[in-house]
């Protein structure tokens, strides 16, 4: 390991992404301490370069800075409430999935416990990280964003959505909305396929070049709903909805369930019913009730 006199940072939770995030520090060169309630996830990382802590109290004794990353909000409080002392004057970026209640939660202990908090929203998968196509969101506190930015570029691109801890989550969970959403409508289709032989990883490469191609359009979709005017047509409304009347009568027919195309159909057909059919069909978003859009 390249030894370097820069950051100390201290990693707590060494699941798949903990690890994964540790040894990119130490591929890094920074000095990285490793704790995780049980033991035998740091074997690897003791070998390149980590140190190992036995306890999450002299873990963040040994780093400026400290990263998070454990199961969920409540394993957060688990292992961060008995060393909240510990932890005071120190730099804290939880890059625990946490919801942005959560989020904004997590910063309010860490303002009362003398601790500067940072959260962050991974979008990447463990063996991404470190590599091109990682990225990490972030907000909170802005010095440990900036005074720490080599860090985060370690781990992935990195960008700092402000002071509001919550935002980075919200964006986080907004991403990871649409692609569950994109999965699902995946299965869907392959439910579909099954009934005339063709199997789920013929239709994957089918669907991932459909699917990549469709995509560029979003930021065209995302600056019309901006707009609120949906009298530039790309695609009627009444044309969409002829489409999902076809694909779900065509999924009834093969026996698929409606669970993810019924509720698309049930957006559409709101507008249409109120008189929008010859709008474009990105108004469909109108029907999700969204608040409305602040400009900053
Ligand atoms: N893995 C992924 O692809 C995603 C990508 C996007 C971001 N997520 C989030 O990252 C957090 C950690 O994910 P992970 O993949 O490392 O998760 P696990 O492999 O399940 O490891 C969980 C670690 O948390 C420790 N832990 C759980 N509960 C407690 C507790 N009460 N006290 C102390 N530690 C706890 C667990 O320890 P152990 O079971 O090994 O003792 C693991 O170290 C997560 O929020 C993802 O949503 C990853």
């Amino acid at each position: 390991m390249a030894e370097s006199p820069r950051t100390t940072v201290t990693v707590l939770g060494l699941g798949a992404m903990g690890q994964a995030l540790a040894a990119a520090l130490v591929r890094g060169g920074y000095r990285t301490t490793v704790w995780n309630r049980s033991p035998g996830k740091d074997t690897e990382l003791v070998a390149a370069g980590a140190k190992s802590a036995a306890t999450a109290d002299e873990a963040v004794a040994a780093g400026d800075l400290v990263v998070a990353c454990l199961f969920d909000h409540q394993s957060v409080h688990d292992v961060l409430d008995p060393i909240a002392d510990q932890l005071a004057g120190r730099s804290l970026v939880n890059l625990t999935s946490t919801e942005p209640k959560g989020a904004r939660e997590l910063a309010e202990w860490a303002r009362q416990h003398g601790i500067d908090y940072l959260d962050g929203g991974i979008m990447a998968t463990p063996p991404m990280i470190g590599q091109p196509g990682s990225s990490i969101l972030y907000s909170g506190s802005q010095r440990v964003f900036d005074e720490h930015r080599e860090v985060w570029e370690s781990l992935g691109s990195a960008e700092y959505f402000g002071t509001d801890a919550g935002t980075a989550s919200v964006v986080d969970f907004a991403l990871l909305a649409g692609m569950y959403t994109m999965f699902a409508g995946f299965y869907h289709g392959a439910a579909m396929v099954r009934t005339v032989g063709i199997s789920g990883a013929d239709f994957g490469k089918r669907a991932a070049d459909w699917f990549s191609a469709m995509t560029a359009s979003l930021p065209v979709a995302g600056a019309q709903i901006d707009t609120g005017d949906y009298t530039t047509v790309f695609q009627s409304l009444d044309f969409t909805k002829a489409a999902l009347d076809a694909i779900v009568s065509a999924s009834r027919h093969a026996g698929v369930d409606l669970d993810i195309v019924g509720p698309l159909k049930n957006l559409v057909d709101r507008q249409v019913a109120d008189g929008y059919g010859t709008e474009s069909t990105e108004r469909m978003f109108e029907s999700l009730n969204p608040p409305p859009l602040q400009r900053t």
